[in-house]
């Protein structure tokens, strides 16, 4: 049993006082002081009190204790049991989870934790069976393989070139045999003897070259960038694949027309017309053209001017004429002289003057649209008359006619029966 602290250190004073005081006694004469000096602590009633209840009070001395030096590493050798027991607790609280957590893996039948695991072991060990089952054929694929390459190896390389030989040789005589069978084919006669079709007509030259030799209206496309649009091919003069731009022929059109009219186009294809100038912008523009003019007076004389050139320039540009280096019989009307020169002008209408005549405009004082200069030495859109006429020359009129210039200021003004100009590429081979 252990006593309270204090306990023992009264009980140690009181025994040291015992004996002082039996020295005391030894050494009578020395007074209450010396006893006093000899036993410093002292016990003794403490205030006021009644019977034999009174408490004492122990006053004890200053008191030194010597101990040993290996108190000091006591202290350090405890710190470490300590530690070490902390560590022991530890790894006792480890284990009873490590218990736990077996206990509970090994719970069969359990929910959550205790089946997926279970599960995802059997799925990973029937993967590892098939991955393993796979890598096996494909060892034995590749055993194969090498067994084939080494095979081929001893192939040799003539080898390879007579059995190609040798089946080239028979593919030829199979294709050859073919071959013979199929030349009565009426198919194969047809692609033989029809040139390779067009996909896009720019001009009538094209149709004709397709075999088209009936001079009527077709669909062209010049430009794929615009629009297709009907135009009138003459498949008969000089071999043919003419795209026909401007007919007369008995003046049931109205030729007296202005700009919005004479760019878009005006009249029966079939009949009389102008086709517009965008359109043979186009035409002229997606082939070298060159152009021909056929005329007819009421007399029955034919006579053509032909330009190896031919283009309009688009309506930006005033659809600029231009013209190459002329032929033909009916003389150069478009080049007449320096003052007179159709070529390189724009074109005009009534109303719209771009001529080079600065008091008026050409097109208002001759009824129609045309390349006017300052004023004409042609012009082939002007009105139609069934016979001869006087006044103002605002009539069909080619400077160049046999006889036309006879003709007296005030007198009668020959008129032609039928105009009609066309173009074709310049390459064009009938
Ligand atoms: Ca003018």
């Amino acid at each position: 049993m252990r006593l309270p602290c204090w306990f023992w250190l009264s009980s140690a004073v009181l025994a040291a006082c015992r004996a002082a005081g039996q020295a005391h006694n030894l050494t009578e004469g020395l007074g209450d002081a010396s006893a006093q000096a000899a036993c410093p602590a002292r016990l003794e009633g403490s205030g006021k009190c009644e019977g034999s209840q009174c408490p004492f009070q122990l006053t004890l001395p200053t008191l030194t204790l010597q101990l040993p030096w290996q108190l000091g590493s006591m202290e350090e050798v405890l710190k470490e049991v300590r530690t070490l027991k902390e560590a022991v607790n530890n790894l006792k609280k480890s284990c009873q989870d490590c218990k736990l957590q077996a206990d509970d893996h090994g719970a069969p039948g359990g929910i959550g934790a205790g089946t997926a695991p279970d599960n995802r072991v059997q799925e990973l060990e029937s993967q590892v069976n098939k991955l393993t089952s796979e890598l096996k054929n494909a060892k034995d694929e590749i055993q194969g393989l090498q067994g084939r390459l080494e095979t081929l190896h001893l192939v040799n390389m003539n080898n390879i070139e007579t059995y190609v030989d040798d089946k080239v040789a028979n593919l030829t005589f199979v294709v050859n045999s073919l071959d013979g069978k199929c030349s009565k084919c009426p198919s194969q006669e047809y692609t033989q003897s029809q040139p390779v079709q067009h996909l896009i007509y720019k001009d009538c030259s094209d149709y004709y070259v397709i075999g088209k030799r009936s001079s009527e209206t077709y669909r062209v496309t010049p430009d794929p960038s615009h629009s297709s649009f009907e135009v009138f091919c003459d498949m008969e003069t000089m071999g043919g694949g003419w795209t026909v731009l401007q007919a007369r022929l008995d003046g049931s059109t109205n030729f007296t027309r202005g700009w919005k009219d004479y760019k878009a186009g005006f009249g029966n294809l079939d009949r009389e017309f102008w086709l517009g100038n965008d359109k043979i912008h186009l035409l002229t523009k997606s082939k070298e053209m060159i152009l021909r003019i056929d005329l007819e007076d009421f007399n029955g004389v034919t006579l053509y001017a032909l330009y190896d050139q031919f283009y309009v320039a688009n309506e930006f540009l005033k659809y600029r004429l231009h013209i190459g280096n002329y032929n033909g019989t009916a003389g150069d009307a478009l080049r007449f002289s320096k003052h007179y020169n159709h070529d390189l002008k724009f074109f005009t209408t009534p109303d719209r003057d771009n001529d080079r005549y600065p008091s008026g405009n050409c097109g208002f004082y001759y009824s129609s649209g045309w390349w006017f200069d300052a004023c004409l030495s042609a012009n082939l859109n002007g009105k139609y008359y069934h016979q001869k006429y006087k006044g103002v020359r605002n009539g069909i009129f080619w400077g160049t006619w046999p006889g036309i210039s006879q003709a007296q200021p005030g007198g009668y003004k020959s008129s032609f029966k039928k105009v009609k100009m066309m173009m074709r590429p310049k390459n064009f081979k009938p």
